[in-house]
């Protein structure tokens, strides 16, 4: 079936190998489904409509390959790339499957490990920008704690403030225009992550050697884990112009990761979500950081590829019926009037404004006793959302 919910390139969905690979293994059971190469995972991914693919360093290459497998694999890796038609726009490093990282990468007490993160991520970035990748994102999965005596936490912000710094001076040594993206998640695998929100990682991002090149990688998941409104977090990424790549799945409170479908658990917050990014003027990737229910075979991975694609396309059709709503317009036009009266007060402060604005007499009754018509809003959005509009 073709429709008008086809992905398009122009859509820029991308997926990692991590995410339809995912052979269905949880911390309670085994694998349901056989692994698939990763040429593979390009012939089927280009099938579905995807634009591009990501990966972990680890995602391609075995840990513990040699030099020469790691070019052959590569090799085989570019062929899938240009027989389907696909590019890989993000890359990343594993930095918490193996032992040595249990308590922790660049935020490890121990330097030999945090010295080891940056060759491993040195060499991933090397891996990356071979690949085309123009971001590069940083999750950081074990960068937290357990015990709160085992680390001091003011060391670890600035351990990962010295990884991150460091790294940015590798890629401008190198000649690097690789844009690195910073991905909060407050808890799992460790009881808790530093930084654990967007919020939390764009006030860290000031504090860089390269402001500049470093934003942030929002999650739905990671961001609902803690309790908050997705959109809210797209937003103030967007305006402090660090919204440099999105990770979309959807998830059910605050549990585990689940990194489900998207917009399959919550559609009303994920119609708000694609509403952002399709009005804020993003052009970067629309990343799917999900994964198929362990129930699925390869066919259920498909359909949850495109499941994942197509409720974005639809949600996209929907938002943009919301917005050319005459009565929404009307309302919104309503709800968000500026009569200018206050101008002479508001916006850059000056002595002047504060003493007229001394001076000003509110009717503070009136002002808290006016309906709002949020209600009839609110169920306008919700009427498109299920398509009786
Ligand atoms: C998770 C994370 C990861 C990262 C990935 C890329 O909760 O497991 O979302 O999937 O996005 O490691 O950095
Ligand atoms: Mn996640
Ligand atoms: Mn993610």
């Amino acid at each position: 079936m073709t429709d008008r919910f086809d992905p398009r390139p122009e859509h820029k969905f991308t997926f990692g190998l991590w995410t339809v690979g995912n052979p269905g293994r949880d911390a309670f059971g085994l694998p349901t489904r056989a692994p698939i190469a990763p040429p593979e995972i390009v012939a089927l991914l280009a099938d579905c409509g995807a634009y591009g693919v990501n990966l972990h360093d680890e995602d391609l290459i075995p840990f513990g390959s040699s030099a020469a497998e790691r070019d052959r694999i590569v090799a085989d890796f570019k062929q899938a790339l240009a027989d389907h038609g696909l590019r890989v726009p993000m890359a990343t490093t594993n930095l918490f499957t193996q032992p040595v990282f249990k308590d922790g990468a660049f935020t490890s007490n121990d330097p030999a490990v945090r010295a080891y993160a940056l060759q491993k991520t040195a060499a991933a970035i090397e891996l990356g920008v071979e690949l085309g990748a123009e971001t590069y994102v940083f999750w950081g999965g074990r960068e937290g704690t357990e015990s709160n005596a085992s680390k001091d936490h003011c060391e670890s912000i600035k351990r990962f403030r010295e990884a991150i710094n460091w790294l940015t001076h590798y890629c401008v040594d190198r000649g690097y225009d690789l844009k690195f993206a910073l991905e909060a998640k407050p808890n799992e695998p460790r009881c808790d992550i530093y930084l654990p929100t967007t919020g939390a990682m764009l006030g860290f991002i000031a504090t860089l050697d390269h402001p500049d090149r470093v934003g942030v990688n929002p999650e739905v998941a990671h961001e609902v884990m803690a309790g908050l409104d997705f959109s809210h977090a797209l937003a103030q990424a967007w305006e402090a112009g660090k919204l440099f790549h999105v990770d979309l799945n959807d998830q059910l409170g605050p549990r585990y990761d689940q990194d489900l479908r998207f917009g399959s658990a919550n559609p009303k917050a994920a119609f708000w979500t694609v509403r952002f990014l399709e009005s804020c003027g993003y052009q970067g990737m629309r990343h799917f950081d999900a994964h198929a229910y362990r129930s699925e075979d390869l066919d259920g991975v498909r359909d949850f590829a495109k499941g994942c694609m197509r409720t974005y396309v639809i949600l996209k059709e929907r938002a943009a019926a919301f917005d050319a709503d005459p009565e929404v317009r009307d309302l919104l036009g309503e709800i968000r009037a500026d009569d200018g009266s206050q101008a002479d007060v508001l916006g850059v402060y000056s002595k002047e404004k504060a003493d007229l604005l001394a001076r000003r007499s509110f009717d503070v009754d009136r002002l808290g006793s006016k309906g709002l018509q949020l209600e009839r809003l609110d169920q306008l959005a919700i009427e498109h959302l299920l398509g009786a509009r």
